[in-house]
């Protein structure tokens, strides 16, 4: 690509291409949002870069009291990051040091889950639950980390629209880890409150309210990585707030800028900031952070971003759009190689049958089709993934639809 616009990309070759991906999860307010863009103007001709350890700067706390006040409940203390990778290493740091000040250090091990991405680094590596990432690095993944099993399954929730009624039990997986481990040496369990990279893989009805449970029950933290999900992406500002469940820590990226300059922000209720934050004034409580925390240019691409989403009422629009998208999504049902279909929030994943012994190529060259027709999907393997703009059109998806419908024909 070598430009941007609205719902379009423009190739280096000079075609526009209709933008069904959201960028990679991160625009749902579409490319070059004239607001964001003079936002970073105006910045990085005012403060370019500002000292980020004891001290910070005018955007970065805007920023941080703007998301306190966006956030549910009281998670309203922010640690500015530059990724999704950053937030979910940054989140586990926060659950150890937590536990560490309160006398109970022995709290040391991490509960991921089964299909689950938590970025590239080697703390969210570890508690990933996918085998093709992890393979390479096996051997130098965090010790004392385990999973629960993942939410899907296909004979139970095939094409369900939403949430599937089957599966609530499955968040007992963490109580068998209780017992296995000892529930006072697990400092956190993470998930995606939507797994997302893995092919929408949506929560059953009751299941993180059950997670939450277990977690109170037996003074686990629950964080939420919802790199994808906040921002609009189901709906709402969080995941948490239309599942209603609170976890104790929530990491984001992505949409907090809009995908404008990178930056991830971790939010953690009052009551771990306040367990951490008991030293003088001259000490480190904390130590942790990266020398572009809170970094002025990317806080202010984030106030601009946060004031159009309010602005655009940006998370009803999506709330709004929801059904049209998952209208669309399904009318792929009876399409050949088509097996599941599932969707929630304006995130939509169609899994296709392999093709025997070449697993993800029937994926790719579905992505390969719609690309040269014009419209930009993704295919997780043989999930094609779909990310509508907030403010997509019904134009819009039915175009992206009608070039996943024609590559679905023509495909052997
Ligand atoms: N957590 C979650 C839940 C994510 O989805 C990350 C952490 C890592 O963020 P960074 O900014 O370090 O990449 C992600 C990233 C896909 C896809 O195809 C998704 C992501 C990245 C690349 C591809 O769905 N999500
Ligand atoms: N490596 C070296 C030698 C450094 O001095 C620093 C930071 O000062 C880092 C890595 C970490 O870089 P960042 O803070 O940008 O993550």
């Amino acid at each position: 690509m070598q430009a941007g616009r609205g719902h379009y990309y423009e190739t280096i070759t000079g075609e526009a291409l209709l933008d069904g991906f959201s960028g990679l999860w991160t625009s749902g307010l579409g490319h070059c949002h004239p607001r964001i863009v003079a936002a970073v103007q105006a910045q990085v001709a005012t403060l370019d870069y500002a000292i980020g350890f004891q001290a910070t700067n005018d955007k970065a706390i805007a920023l941080a009291e703007r998301l306190a006040a966006l956030a549910p409940g009281d998670l309203d203390r922010v640690f500015f990051t530059n990724s999704g990778s950053e937030s979910a290493d940054t989140a586990l740091k926060i659950a150890l040091a937590y536990h560490r000040a309160r006398g109970e250090g022995q709290r040391t091990r991490f509960i991921g889950r089964e299909r689950a991405y938590h970025g590239v680094n080697f703390g969210g590596l570890s508690v990933g639950g996918i085998g093709a990432n992890r393979k390479a690095f096996g051997a130098c993944l965090l010790p004392g980390t385990d999973h629960l099993r993942h939410t899907y399954e296909r004979s139970e929730m095939a094409y369900c629209r939403g949430q599937p009624h089957w599966g609530a039990h499955l968040a007992d997986d963490l109580e068998r880890l209780v017992h296995l481990h000892d529930a006072y040496g697990i400092a956190a369990v993470i998930v995606e409150p939507v797994a997302g990279s893995t092919g929408i893989l949506v929560p059953p009805i009751g299941y993180l309210q059950r997670l939450r449970e277990l977690c109170d029950r037996y003074g686990i933290l629950l964080i939420f990585d919802e790199v994808i999900t906040a921002f609009g992406r189901v709906g709402a500002a969080f995941a948490a707030e239309r599942f209603g469940v609170l976890p104790d820590i929530l990491t984001t990226a992505k949409g907090l800028t809009n995908g404008v300059i990178p930056m991830g922000a971790v939010l953690v209720r009052e009551g771990i900031y306040q367990a951490l934050m008991q030293g003088p004034a001259e000490a480190v409580e904390f130590f942790h952070g990266y020398t572009y925390s809170g970094h002025p240019v990317a806080a202010a691409a984030g106030l601009a971003t946060l004031s159009a989403y309010e602005e655009e009422g940006s998370f009803e629009q999506a709330k709004a759009l929801e059904p049209r998208f998952e209208e669309a999504l399904h009318s792929l049902r009876d399409e050949p190689h088509v097996i599941d279909i599932r969707n929630i929030g304006l995130m939509g994943g169609v899994e296709l049958a392999p093709r025997a012994g070449e697993p993800g190529v029937r994926g790719f060259d579905v992505f390969r089709d719609c690309f040269e027709q014009g419209v930009v999907i993704r295919n997780g393997g043989d999930t094609l993934q779909f990310a509508p703009f907030l403010n997509s059109n019904n134009e819009e998806l039915e175009r992206t639809f009608d070039c996943v419908r024609n590559a679905l024909r023509r495909l052997h």
